[in-house]
Order: C-alpha cells, then sequence, then structure tokens
C-alpha cells in the first residue's frame, strides 16, 4: 500500500432501536415511519401496561414509543417521526409545501390531541383488545368514544376536502392520488384499529 494512503470505510451508521409494545398504535406509527424510510432498525418489546418497567427506560413517563439512534433517545411520536423523516435518506415524508406541510402537522397535533383518545382508547381498547384479553369493556367509555369521533373524524374530513394533504386533488389513471407519506403513517394505525369493531361503522359524520 503506498505509503499515506488511508482506504476509504464507510463509517458505521449508529444502531437504531425502537423500543415499543406489540398492540401499541404509537409504535405502530413510529414502526412504519422506519420502514417507510429504509432504515435497518432492531425492535426491543416493552409493556407499558405491565410496570415496572426495565430499569433506566427512557422514557420519564413510562410510554411508549422511544426510539434510540446512537447517543439520540427521543420520545413522543411526532418528533420520533419527524426525526426519522430527516434524519435518513429516502424520499421524504412530508411534502416541501408550506401548507400542505402545515396541514399534516396539524393533522397529526388532531390525532393525538382529539383522536386517540375516543378512536383508540376509548372505541379500540374497549371493545376490542380488552376482551381479548379476558378483561371486561366499560361500556360507557366505548360510548363516550363513539360520541366523540364524529367531530374529529369531520375535522379531518374538512381538511381531506381541500385537497391539499388527506385528499390530493384532481387525481388522473396516471398520477397516484395517495396523501402525503406521514399522514398515512400517523392516521392509518387509529383509523384501522378504530374501524375494527362494528358499531364504529355505522356513526354518521355530520357534514
Ligand atoms: N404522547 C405520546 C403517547 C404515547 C402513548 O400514549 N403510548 C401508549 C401506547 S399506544 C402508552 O404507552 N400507554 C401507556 C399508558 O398509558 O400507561 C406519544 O406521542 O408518543
Amino acid at each position: 500500500m503506498a505509503k499515506g494512503f488511508t482506504p476509504c470505510q464507510a463509517s458505521p451508521m449508529p444502531a437504531v432501536t425502537l423500543f415499543g409494545y406489540r398492540h401499541s398504535v404509537y409504535t405502530r406509527i413510529a414502526r412504519m415511519a422506519l420502514h417507510l424510510k429504509g432504515v435497518a432498525f432492531t425492535e426491543t418489546e416493552v409493556n407499558p401496561f405491565d410496570p415496572p418497567l426495565p430499569p433506566g427506560y427512557p422514557h420519564p413517563f413510562d410510554r411508549v414509543p422511544v426510539l434510540t439512534h446512537g447517543s439520540v433517545t427521543i420520545y413522543e411520536t411526532s418528533a420520533i417521526t419527524r426525526y426519522i423523516d430527516l434524519a435518513f435518506p429516502g424520499p421524504p415524508l412530508v411534502p416541501a409545501n408550506p401548507l400542505a406541510a402545515a396541514r399534516i402537522q396539524q393533522v397529526i397535533a388532531i390525532a393525538d390531541a382529539y383522536a386517540f383518545r375516543p378512536l383508540v382508547l376509548q372505541v379500540y381498547a374497549q371493545r376490542v383488545f380488552r376482551p381479548l384479553e379476558g378483561l371486561v369493556p366499560d361500556e360507557a367509555m366505548i360510548a363516550e368514544g363513539l360520541a366523540a369521533a364524529p367531530k374529529v373524524l369531520a375535522a379531518l374530513d374538512r381538511i381531506a376536502t381541500e385537497g391539499l394533504t388527506l385528499a390530493p386533488a384532481a387525481p388522473t389513471p396516471c398520477t397516484h392520488a395517495l396523501p402525503p407519506a406521514l399522514l398515512i403513517v400517523y392516521l392509518a394505525p387509529m383509523i384501522a384499529a378504530f374501524v375494527i369493531p362494528p358499531p364504529a361503522v355505522s356513526i354518521s359524520i355530520a357534514a
């Protein structure tokens, strides 16, 4: 080897670990973002409903998911998905258009603040998950979730009719009309959980 020549070596990518729970909607959101960006990662199962959590578990509120990337630790799914989008190569999950990007942030905030509780915690967890675990569902919580859901779905519907994000306008046979990836990643697991129980499909959404 010539003197002074340093072979070109790719520095190894810091390991990516997703701490999550297999039944968790939020874990699924983070997992989908990692898959969409083609990130190699390992997943460590943590059941937040079965304390105590492992010593040193890096979430001050004992929730899932948590993402670690080398020395970086992130919790809160909206921050995790944003980090995944910006830290790894591959097609962006958020479009450059300022209004579309803002709408995505808006939908994520709606999902976190207004959708997760009625759709997932009250309807899905009570109607589907608790019976699967041999537990009795709380019918009052289910009724509360079903009563709250139409307002949330109507708000998302109004954003969809704008045509910018949830339902891009003017699809043609040659152009796909998929919503921006981060919206699919964030909303699909919540909506998918909500539509499993039969009563959910019969609610009506005010125009
Ligand atoms: N704001 C958190 C919410 C995460 C969350 O609530 N995860 C649920 C599982 S889907 C959890 O860990 N629940 C445990 C508990 O409520 O004690 C985020 O965006 O990551």
